[in-house]
């Protein structure tokens, strides 16, 4: 099996780790029984593009074990751990991907489209673009794909929309199993994670401003909140920011929080959200670091051509001298700071998460051809599923609706 990682000889470094992911992904563990009985994937070749963490080989091995040819490229050129990347490779996975690949982060999308799959795992879109674009000769062999992450999904739904989207997606990140804890818990911690691996500053008494206030917002701030933070909350939407409000949050314009704020982080899956006039007001010191999927939430660009001296004062910490003299540090170019300074979301979020990209694929192949054109959610038996399995993990039993109940619910006539 061809593939391209730094160094295949961590292999034994990166089995280390993804022992340790098995362990904390039960979930995924139990489908991959039934996968290994069952091999609902033989004959299925799958492409994906994710971020190569002990956790994805937990879902590739799983994939493979299910009877899949699988191939991977990373899914930012900075979050691959290459002892897990050598890892795979060492077991018969085409992998295509090391940390600080800039150059040819393309380039190893397209090798992994070279098994010409079947079925495409994406986080961020990209390998579904490529696809669409530079290997539209492609395209006659998928049967349909997943979507991991929030950009993902928006950049499938135009697709969809423009109705140049070629073949089912099913949005992997709508799933409540998926959101309601991933980009919740998952990206709540791992920012906070990022950050400290990069900084080892102090949160507590600190001005920490989130901006944006969706569901990676809510647990960022909550967890920065419960480091002792003083923490304020950025956003355009008016009912996400009245949210914020009754959370107990501060919330106000950027430009207002960038003369108080002391570390901020994008959370948004938008651009320049952290612009010129913001980045000219912050205080010295400031730290910005970028937790959305790609790296234009703050103005990187900006920061390189308009600084005076730039140099990297820690591992992933390069600090800015700006021309009012004041210097700003950003971590990890600006790129997820949670996966690229860490180690991404726990093996406990991930296992639901992947849970579900496992059976959405599965999912994918009993459906072959039945399906249309566009951007499905995860069935809900699916979601509902992943579920029961995690609590049954957890060992917590819940109560069943009585019969009288399933008719009450269904019922309008009785009232007070
Ligand atoms: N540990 C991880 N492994 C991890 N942490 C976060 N993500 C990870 N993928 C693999 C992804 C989340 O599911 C990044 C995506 O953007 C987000 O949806």
């Amino acid at each position: 099996m061809e593939y391209k990682v730094k160094d295949i000889s961590l292999a034994n470094e990166g089995e280390a780790l993804v022992k340790w992911a098995e362990q904390h992904m039960p979930v995924l563990m139990d489908i991959r029984k039934d996968f290994k009985k069952d091999k609902p994937l033989k004959g299925i070749k799958i492409s994906a593009c994710l971020h190569v963490t002990k956790e994805t080989a937990v879902l590739i091995e799983t994939l493979k074990a299910g009877g899949a040819e699988v191939s991977l490229a990373g899914s930012n050129p900075l979050s691959t751990n290459d002892a897990v990347a050598a890892y795979l490779a060492k077991n018969g996975i085409a992998v295509y991907a090391w940390r600080g690949n800039h150059e040819e982060y393309y380039w190893c999308i397209e090798k992994a489209l070279e098994i010409k799959p079947n079925i495409t795992l994406d986080d961020g879109g990209d390998l579904v673009t490529t696809l669409h674009t530079k290997k539209q000769e492609l395209l006659s062999n998928v049967i349909g794909g997943t979507e991991e992450t929030t950009t993902g999904v928006k950049r499938h739904r135009i697709m969809e929309k423009e109705g140049v989207l070629k073949y089912p997606i099913i949005a992997v990140n709508d799933a409540y199993t998926k959101y309601l804890f991933d980009n919740r818990y998952g990206t709540g911690q791992s920012t906070i994670d990022g950050i400290l691996r990069a900084t080892s500053l102090l949160l507590a008494g600190k001005y920490f401003v989130v901006v944006g206030y969706g569901w990676c917002g809510k647990g960022l701030a909550n967890r920065a909140r419960g480091m002792g933070a003083r923490v304020i909350i950025c956003e355009v939407d008016e009912i996400k920011a009245l949210e914020a409000v009754m959370d107990g949050f501060l919330v106000m314009p950027i430009e207002k929080a960038a003369e108080i704020g002391d570390i901020f982080v994008t959370v948004t899956g938008n651009k320049h959200v952290i612009d010129a006039n913001a980045i000219q007001k912050m205080k010295d010191g400031a730290i910005l670091a970028n937790s959305g999927h790609f790296d234009n939430e703050i103005n990187v660009k900006w920061l390189e051509e308009n600084s005076i001296e730039k140099r990297e004062v820690r591992k992933n910490v390069v600090e800015y001298k700006l021309g009012n003299g004041k210097k700003v540090y950003l971590l990890a170019e600006g790129r997820l700071v949670n996966l690229a300074c860490a180690e991404g979301h726990p093996p406990e979020v991930m296992d639901m998460s992947f849970a579900n990209q496992a059976l959405a694929v599965k999912w994918l192949v009993e459906n072959k051809g039945k399906l249309e054109n566009k951007v499905y959610r995860v069935p809900d038996e699916i979601d509902r599923e992943v579920a029961k399995r995690k609590l049954k993990t957890m060992g917590i039993e819940i109560d069943v609706l009585t019969e009288e109940q399933k008719k009450y619910l269904e019922s309008w006539q009785e009232g007070t």
